[in-house]
């Protein structure tokens, strides 16, 4: 994989898109390492939280590469926008928890990466856009749902639309992102955070993503269906019987095993 670097360590994976001379954006050969990495990742039981990142400090992703959609046809670009999704939606279904890091530029197609994760943390440098419409195009790797989903169609149509950037406060403000962070300690503070979430019970971790995700689907009454399905699992794990059993007995319970 030439452009994706993957370091693992204590249960989390750190995943850094590393095209920094281009500011990182997604051409086919990006998204292929994207999606195979993805694919490596999602097997491995020693992944509970997956951070994604940007290689330098200018930019995430500073969109799909220009340079190569210029001269797409149409049947072309139904392609191009079909390997985005493809990777979008392993990102937005991977198992356990996903982070984005965004440390600069998250525009077009890097914003709708961070989208695709269940977290954004931001340095106070990122600056997020939807560009598209400045290039004749609307956001093709799933930005016009995920935005839509996240902060409802007035504000997507806004910042669709008009293509204004945001900065940390702005999409923080907008519940685009979780919490801002120094730039120099962006990464420190996001791995704080995946640690804390992989010293959890990786089912429970797990089922609640999976709840959360499909219960938004449909109606409150299937949400709440998923939900008991979701939760009654955890009681075939051993994490879930230590745990409560420690608690009971007023002794520390163990760290989880993901069983
Ligand atoms: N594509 C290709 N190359 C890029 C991109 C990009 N999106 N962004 C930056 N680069 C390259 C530049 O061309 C430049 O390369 P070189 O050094 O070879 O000239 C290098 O990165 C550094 O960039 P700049 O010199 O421009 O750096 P600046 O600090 O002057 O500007 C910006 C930084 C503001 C980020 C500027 O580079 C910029 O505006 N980039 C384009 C941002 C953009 O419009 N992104 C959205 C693209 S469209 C998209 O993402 C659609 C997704 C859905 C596709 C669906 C397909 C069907």
């Amino acid at each position: 994989m030439t452009f994706i670097k993957v370091e693992q360590k204590d249960f989390v994976a750190l995943l850094t898109i590393n095209r920094p001379e281009g500011l990182n954006a997604l051409n086919t050969s990006v998204l292929q390492d994207l999606s195979e990495a993805l694919d490596t990742l999602e097997k491995d039981r020693d992944v509970r939280t997956l951070i994604v990142t940007g290689a330098g400090d200018r930019a995430f992703v500073a969109g799909a590469d220009i340079g190569e959609m210029a001269e797409l046809t149409r049947e072309e670009a139904v392609s191009f926008a079909c390997a985005g999704h493809e990777m979008m939606n392993k990102l937005s279904s991977f198992p356990m928890p996903t982070i984005a890091a965004v440390n600069g530029y998250a525009l077009g197609g890097g914003f709708e990466l961070a989208l695709a994760c269940d977290l954004i943390v931001a340095s106070s440098r990122a600056r997020f856009a939807f560009p598209e419409t400045s290039l004749g195009i609307t956001p093709g790797f799933g930005g016009t749902q995920r935005l839509a989903r996240l902060v409802g169609p007035m504000v997507a149509c806004d910042l669709i639309f008009t293509g204004r950037r945001l900065n940390a406060e702005q999409a923080l403000a907008l519940g685009v992102v979780t919490e801002i962070a120094d730039p120099e300690s962006l990464l420190e503070r996001v791995l704080e955070i995946a640690h804390a979430i992989a010293e959890k019970a990786p089912a429970a971790i797990r089922n609640a993503k999976s709840a959360i995700y499909e219960g938004l689907c449909g109606t409150l009454s299937d949400g709440i269906a998923i939900e008991t399905e979701q939760f009654s699992r955890c009681f075939d794990t051993d994490d879930q019987k230590s745990a409560m059993r420690a608690f009971v007995n007023k002794e520390k319970a163990p760290p989880f095993q993901g069983r």
